[in-house]
């Protein structure tokens, strides 16, 4: 059973202005292998080598190949009840931003509104030369990597690493981080920058800080309250104290 101090109680009632940030951990739930975990996706596939520009000019097949393979993946896969609490938590806050480091769309499939797709989304293309969106169906079967009409290749419309963030998605991010009172990490290691400074941002601008995440991460210290469990278990408790 799951408790809510009064204290966090309080504070979750109280606040106006809200913002989450979500990590691979979120859906690890819905069975999407996170990144760092044992069965996680880059101790199979080496991630940090596969998304990255040189791996897809060395061995672009490769790199589209493992999109694939995530595609399908994600294709099976359902949001969990984590996704669902925070579709709740939304409508209880008239001030409520969601940042996501994912490309999974699982929010968005939950029924979230207001999210920041800080790294991309997996079901979007774009060109590799021209950066023009690839817009024509992809067969998941097969693994043929499509060109653009202007003969470049086609990649995932994701940030890979080395690659700026959308500089749209990531000032909202700030500004939300910014003037939040409240703001939860939950599901991420906290290691990837620039996300992993957004909860920090929000606690030296006065936020109340809550984590949670299945173990502690690099910024557990900095926060008002950490949980570590299951964000399937925990979120829902802290939506349903909420609403009493
Ligand atoms: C940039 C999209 C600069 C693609 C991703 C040295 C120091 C600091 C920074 C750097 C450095 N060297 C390089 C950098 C920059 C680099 C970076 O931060 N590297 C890290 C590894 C050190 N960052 C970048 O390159 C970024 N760009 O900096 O550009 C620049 C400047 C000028 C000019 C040009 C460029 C771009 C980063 C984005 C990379 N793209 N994803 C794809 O997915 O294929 S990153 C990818 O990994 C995810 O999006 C996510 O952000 C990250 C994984 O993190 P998490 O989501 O946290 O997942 P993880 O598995 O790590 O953790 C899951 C957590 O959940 C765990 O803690 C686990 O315990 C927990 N958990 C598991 N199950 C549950 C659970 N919790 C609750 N409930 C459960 N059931
Ligand atoms: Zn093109």
């Amino acid at each position: 059973m799951i408790e809510i101090s009064p204290e966090l109680q309080k504070v979750l009632k109280s606040a106006r202005k809200v913002a989450v940030l979500t990590g691979a951990g979120i859906s690890a739930e819905s069975g999407v292998p996170t990144f760092r975990g044992e069965e996680g996706l880059w101790s199979k596939f080496r991630a940090e080598e596969l998304a990255t520009v040189d791996a897809f000019m060395r061995n672009p097949e490769l790199v589209w190949e493992w999109y694939m393979h995530r595609r399908q993946l994600m294709s099976t896969v359902k949001p969990n009840p984590a996704h669902a609490a925070l579709v709740e938590m939304e409508k209880l806050y008239d001030d409520f931003t969601l940042i996501t480091q994912n490309i999974d769309g699982l929010h968005r499939q939950a029924g979230s509104k207001n999210i920041l797709e800080l790294h991309g989304n997996i079901s979007l293309n774009k060109c590799f030369a021209c950066g023009r969106p690839f817009t024509e169906d992809i067969d998941l079967e097969s693994n043929q990597l499509p060109a653009c009409e202007c003969g470049g290749k086609i990649r995932p419309d994701v940030v890979w690493f080395g690659e700026l963030l959308p500089p749209d998605a990531l000032n909202r991010a700030f500004d939300a981080s910014a003037r939040a009172e409240l703001f939860l990490s939950v599901g991420t290691s906290a290691v990837v920058h620039p996300a992993a400074s957004i909860p920090l941002t929000a606690k030296s601008n006065g936020a109340f800080l809550v984590e949670v995440n299945l173990e502690p991460t690099p910024i557990t210290e900095f926060t008002d309250w950490a949980f570590h469990g299951k964000a399937g278990e925990i979120m829902p408790a802290i939506v349903e104290s909420l609403k009493k």
